[in-house]
């Protein structure tokens, strides 16, 4: 077979319009409109099936279909909107690059509303960016001006969010600028708007909620203040002008210092409700996070829930309730937020984060749709067996008006906009999950590596045997076990955030100074001592598990029936507690770190046979990325170790292989990066984020 492998930097994502096995298709169209224009020339430009045949978009309303849903039958594509022929098309020639077969029958989002949230700055810096700057924001005298090149990249992004159902983006990060509402700044969302609308994508903007007496000239922003709601009915208006089919406002407030209705004696609802009556007549929605802790309230991971529950009920028909996965922030392993399916009265959305913050960043191939599949199957019991949170959050346990999930992007300008070239297949599944949250993510990855790493030269769409054997198989096996040996090598067994100071990537269980937050310290979560190690939040320790509907609170209350995944996020045990296999805990936390370790070295071996069915460029860039993943993996191992070592005073099982570094060397590596990055942010006046915070 000859493989004609050309050079390759990813820009073209899962989307390779086949250049052999192009047929001709007669595409029957009655209506017109931007959207099925753009439906037809997919079609034109990709189709693989019969040669000559002849397919009929028809948009009519069927009250089988919901909102952009879609029929596929012989010969046709049903939608009730052209949105939904074109997600239709993109079904289809999805099908016939994988060589799946197409299935007819109808086809539903699963949410109404499927979001990217991008974290990106006015000055194009993104918060936990990790690929580049910003593709929609730049510094500079020119930053406003709309060139080719922008439009370009963000047609190229639509179709690339179209492709895999997502329809909305919140273009600026949840720490908001004021300026953003600022005129100027409206012309360039106006601007994306455009780009976007074609391919179905709505835009939404993060809004600061002081903004009224910050760019508004007035003396208060109390939301219960006439002059406030008056000068926020103005300016939804402004935006509606310029943009008609605005998404809505995504508020992140009195969270990590930034303002909000508390600072004025209102509450979340007040604050919520009074931005959502301005955008109801519009159409357009509130997504209010729920993502708020204060040090002095105790366990953070209770005071989401604890702030909620009591204003269910509270909030108005288009306001919904943004929730991460877990309850305490996107951590490699959580458990679900007790939050899903406690909330009966009010919509409640998914927050996920596809930018890897806690999961090393764009250095370590970490698939997560086995997170977000463990996460929306979770039962919550709310409503009996079977209240998964996907099924607390689409619509089908609780009548909501509006469901949605979203999250947070992991695009920038890097040439393969994710900065690793298996983190686009993180942005891929999110879009695939967000519109039908049963697929496996076997099935993700299934499909992904096939649109990714098509066959090429081998004339035929279907993946040969010897490719599926020596190539998908192995890759696909090495992407779903990636993310459970991230959590092995980083915090197994239920530990959580001992990452060290400020950019989320290395261990440092060690690192807690005084001057900092306690609970933005290692030591905070892991409390290990020579008694043992692990947050207590049980009934007798935080009360955290009474925040789970039963059978859950007693599970998890209890150690022995507690899954081991979320052992020491729910207790704190001794360092010989028998664990159900039979061996010590110490034990076990040495066996999974090392686990973790050994397994990133058998991806090594993975990818590297996987060099013949790969171009060159992307091969490389994968490898030298998992050699800094391995050196990485190691480094975790011992430095959580070895810093428990030190409390559990017993060696390491003498079967598995000993650490290679000293720990004072660890901990001195990681003051020195520390300071550099202090002193670079002085040199730079740049102050410390984090130092805004309450
Ligand atoms: C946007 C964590 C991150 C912050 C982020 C915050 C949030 O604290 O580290 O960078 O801020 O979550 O989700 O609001």
């Amino acid at each position: 077979m000859v493989l004609s492998l050309h050079a390759d930097e990813g820009h073209r994502l899962w989307l390779r319009s086949p250049n052999q096995n192009l047929r001709p298709v007669n595409v029957i169209c009655s209506a017109q409109s931007a959207v099925l224009e753009i439906a037809k020339q997919e079609l034109e430009q990709s189709w693989q099936g019969k040669s000559g045949a002849s397919l009929v978009l028809t948009v009519q309303s069927d009250e089988r279909i919901r909102g952009d849903g879609f029929r596929l039958g012989p010969g046709e594509i049903r939608a009730s909107t052209d949105l939904g022929i074109l997600y239709g098309v993109y079904e289809l020639l999805r099908r016939q690059q994988t060589g799946e077969s197409v299935r007819e029958g109808i086809f539903n989002p699963s949410y109404e509303r499927r979001l990217l949230n991008h974290w990106d700055n006015l000055n194009g810096t993104i918060e936990r960016g990790y690929a580049g700057h910003s593709i929609f924001w730049r510094e500079g005298n020119d930053s406003l001006t709309v060139t080719e090149q922008d439009k370009t990249l963000w047609r190229e992004y639509a179709r690339a969010n179209a492709s895999v159902g997502i329809n909305g983006a919140a273009l600026n990060n949840v720490n908001a600028s004021p300026w953003m509402l600022t005129p100027e700044y409206l012309g360039r969302v106006k601007a994306i708007a455009d780009v976007l609308r074609p391919y179905g994508m709505q835009v939404y903007l993060s809004i600061k909620f002081s903004s009224p007496a910050l760019i508004g000239g007035l003396s208060t922003s109390d939301p219960l203040d006439p002059g406030v709601i008056q000068w926020w009915h103005d300016k939804v208006k402004e935006i509606y002008t310029l943009i008609p089919d605005f998404g809505g406002f995504l508020v992140k407030a009195n969270s990590e210092g930034q303002p909000g209705p508390q600072d004025f004696g209102r509450t979340h609802a007040d604050g919520a409700n009074m931005l959502a009556g301005a955008l109801g007549p519009f159409g357009g929605i509130v997504m209010w996070r729920a993502f708020v802790y204060k040090t002095s309230e105790g366990d953070r991971a209770k005071q989401a829930y604890s702030e909620f529950i009591p204003l269910d009920g509270q909030f108005r028909e288009n306001v919904i309730v943004q929730s991460k996965n877990g309850p305490v922030d996107f951590q490699p392993r959580e458990p679900f937020s007790p939050l899903f399916g406690a909330m009966k009265k009010t919509s409640v959305m998914p927050e996920l984060q596809i930018t890897q913050e806690y999961l090393g960043q764009s250095i370590h191939l970490v698939f997560l749709a086995p997170m977000w599949e463990e996460f929306l199957k979770s039962d919550t019991f709310q409503e009996g067996k079977g209240s998964t949170v996907a099924r607390c959050t689409d619509g089908s346990l609780f009548p909501q008006k509006h469901t949605a999930i979203a999250g947070v992007s992991n695009i920038g300008l890097d040439a393969n906009w994710c900065g690793h070239d298996f983190a686009q297949a993180n942005w891929y599944a999110f879009g695939r999950l967000a519109w039908d949250n049963t697929l496996t993510s076997e099935q993700i990855a299934d499909e992904w590596i096939k649109l990714t790493f098509p066959e090429t030269g081998s004339g035929s769409v279907v993946f040969s045997k010897d490719r599926t054997r020596q190539f998908l198989n192995p890759v696909k096996q090495m992407m779903l076990e990636s993310r459970e040996a991230a959590v092995d090598y980083m915090m197994p067994l239920g530990l959580h955030h001992i990452f060290s100071a400020d950019d989320h990537y290395g261990p440092g269980p060690w690192w807690g100074p005084r001057f900092v937050r306690k609970d933005w310290t290692p030591p905070y979560y892991h409390q290990a001592e020579p008694g043992g190690v692990g947050f207590d939040r049980t009934i007798k320790g935080s009360d955290a598990v009474s925040q789970y509907h039963e059978p859950l609170k007693s599970q998890f209350n209890d150690p022995k029936t507690c899954p081991d995944m979320f052992l020491l996020w729910f207790h704190h045990l001794p360092w010989d507690y028998e664990m159900k296999s039979g061996g010590t805990l110490w034990d076990a936390l040495c066996t999974h770190y090392d686990a973790g370790l050994q397994q990133v070295r058998a991806f090594q071996k993975t990818w590297d046979r996987a060099e013949p069915w790969v171009d060159p460029e992307r091969f490389t860039a994968v490898q030298s990325k998992l050699r800094e993943q391995c050196r990485n993996a190691q480094i975790w191992k011992d430095a959580c170790l070895l810093y428990f070592q030190q409390f559990s005073r017993r060696p390491v099982p003498y079967d598995i292989e000993r650490p290679v570094n000293d720990l004072e060397d660890l901990i001195q590596a990681d003051n020195d990066r520390i300071m550099s990055r202090f002193r670079r942010r002085a040199e730079r006046n740049d102050p410390d984020r984090k130092d805004h915070r309450e």
